[in-house]
C-alpha cells in the first residue's frame, strides 16, 4: 500500500505516473512492483465486473501503488461499492455538465458533503471498526473524485464543471476529445491544443489537479507547461503487445 494517500499526492501536484491494470490481478501486482505511482483500473475499456475490480484492488495493495478505478459510467451505487472496496479514487468518463459532476461528488462523499451510504465494507474493516465519525471524515478526505472531460460538450461546460465543490481532478481523454472535435488522427491539432489549455485554465482557477494520457512527448510537454501533473503512460495490454512484438522481431533476426 502507498505510504501517502493518492489524493494527498494529487493535491501536492506530485508528478504521478500510472499504467492501466485490467488484464489480471497478477499483472496489476507486477505493474505495482514496477514502481508506477498509481494504477488506472480500467472498467470502461475492459469488461470488468465489481468482483474483478475487487481482485485488482487487492493485488495492487500488495505493492506501494495506489489503485484508482476508471469506471464504465457514473452509477452512484457502483461509485459507493468501488470506494467501499478500497479504491483510492474514481475516474468517471464522458462528464458533460456541472450537474453530472455534482451528482458524482455526492455519490462519493458522506454527509454533509454528499449522500454516500455507510456499510460494513472492506474499508471499514468489514464492521470490526466501529468509529463511524473517524471513518467518515477519513473517507471523505481520502477518496479522490476525478471526472473526464473528453468531448466538445464537456469542454464547453468545463468552467462550471471545475467549479463543483469536492472535485479533486479533471482528466482529459485525448482519444475521445480528438474524435469529438473532428480531428481523430491529429492529437496535436490546434483545436486539441486549445482544449488542453481551456481545461487547464478552468482547473487552475479552482485549484484542482489535471491529468491526461499523452500520446507523444510534444503533447506531454504542452500539458506539463499548463500544469498537468498526473498521467496515464500506457495500457497493460498495449505495453505487453509492444514488448512482445519488439522481442519477437528481434529474435527473428538472430
Ligand atoms: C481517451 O483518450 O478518450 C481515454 O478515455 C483514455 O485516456
Ligand atoms: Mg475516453
Amino acid at each position: 500500500m502507498a505510504s501517502r494517500s493518492f489524493v494527498e499526492r494529487l493535491r501536492a501536484r506530485e508528478r504521478l505516473l500510472a499504467a492501466s491494470a485490467s488484464i489480471s490481478p497478477v499483472v496489476a501486482e507486477l505493474l505495482g512492483r514496477a514502481g508506477f505511482d498509481w494504477l488506472f483500473i480500467d472498467a470502461e475499456a475492459f469488461p470488468l465486473g465489481l468482483r474483478d475490480i475487487l481482485e485488482l484492488i487487492r493485488a495492487s495493495e500488495t505493492t506501494a501503488t495506489s489503485p484508482v478505478v476508471r469506471m464504465n459510467d457514473d452509477d452512484p451505487a457502483d461509485i459507493r461499492q468501488i470506494l467501499d472496496m478500497g479504491a483510492a479514487g474514481v475516474i468517471i468518463p464522458l462528464v458533460r455538465t456541472a450537474e453530472q459532476a455534482r451528482r458524482i461528488v455526492a455519490a462519493a462523499r458522506f454527509a454533509p458533503l454528499g449522500t454516500r451510504g455507510v456499510t460494513a465494507s472492506r474499508t471499514r474493516g468489514y464492521g470490526y471498526s466501529r468509529n463511524a465519525a473517524e471513518y467518515v471524515a477519513r473517507a471523505n478526505a481520502e477518496a479522490a473524485v476525478i471526472v473526464m472531460v473528453e468531448e466538445a460538450e464537456g469542454l464547453a461546460n468545463v468552467a462550471e464543471i471545475a467549479a463543483v465543490p469536492g472535485l479533486d481532478g479533471i482528466f482529459v481523454g485525448p482519444g475521445d476529445m480528438a474524435i469529438s472535435l473532428g480531428c481523430p488522427d491529429e492529437p496535436m491539432h490546434a483545436d486539441m491544443q486549445r482544449a488542453f489549455r481551456t481545461v487547464a485554465a478552468a482547473a487552475r482557477a479552482h485549484g484542482i489537479a489535471l491529468g491526461t494520457f499523452p500520446s507523444s512527448k510534444a503533447m506531454h510537454d504542452l500539458c506539463v507547461a499548463e500544469g498537468y501533473s498526473f498521467f496515464l503512460t500506457g495500457l497493460d495490454a498495449g505495453l505487453l503487445r509492444s514488448a512482445a512484438v519488439a522481442r519477437l522481431a528481434e529474435m527473428r533476426q538472430w
